[in-house]
């Protein structure tokens, strides 16, 4: 089914869930992803709010949670929906991610039972064993860049479409 298609079959908005960009001068703090959804993947922390809480609260919550570093500051920085149209309606994986980018923090990066993390220098990024979108949008964030965009992924989680564009405000 064509995005567009797919798209016109939701009749309330995407659940949100975060996503945070740790930046210290040229390197970026990923995290190795030990179970859940993503596992075995190098991502950035993040997750779901709890009820009632918002996004930037949730980022500063999932962050101290996940690798033991609290947020002093964040900027939202990209807007993702994510669509699987070929899974069945009970698998429901779609979401909206919102990306914040951080450069101030309290605590260092300790590993926990959810993730382990380690920073990366900007051109040594483990794109191949990270979600496949993720080489399309990173460099850009880590570059400076406002995006909006979305994505339809395919049953072996490939790209099967998508559009992305840089955005002046959110
Ligand atoms: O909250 P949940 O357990 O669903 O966590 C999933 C995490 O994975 C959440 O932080 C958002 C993030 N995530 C997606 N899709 C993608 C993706 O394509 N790339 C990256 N880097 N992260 C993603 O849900």
């Amino acid at each position: 089914m064509k995005l567009a298609d797919f798209k016109k079959t939701f009749t309330t908005p995407l659940r949100q869930t975060t996503l945070s960009v740790f930046i210290k001068d040229d390197n970026v703090l990923l995290a190795f992803k030990k179970r859940g959804f993503g596992s075995n993947l190098w991502n950035c922390p993040g997750g779901k709010p709890d009820a009632g809480e918002t996004l930037e609260h949730t980022a500063i919550r999932e962050t101290a949670e996940e690798i033991g570093c609290t947020p002093s500051s964040l900027t939202k920085v990209a807007i993702f929906d994510f669509y699987f149209p070929l899974l069945p309606k009970e698998k429901d994986f779609n979401q909206q991610v919102v990306v914040f980018k951080i450069n101030k923090w309290k605590g260092e990066p300790v590993e926990t039972e959810e993730m382990r993390p380690e920073w990366f220098a900007f051109d040594k990024i483990p794109y191949d064993q990270m979600w496949p979108d993720d080489i399309l949008w990173l460099p850009k964030i880590l570059a400076g860049k406002l995006l909006r965009a979305e994505f339809a992924f395919g049953e072996n989680n490939e790209i099967m479409e998508y559009n992305l564009q840089e955005v002046s405000s959110f």
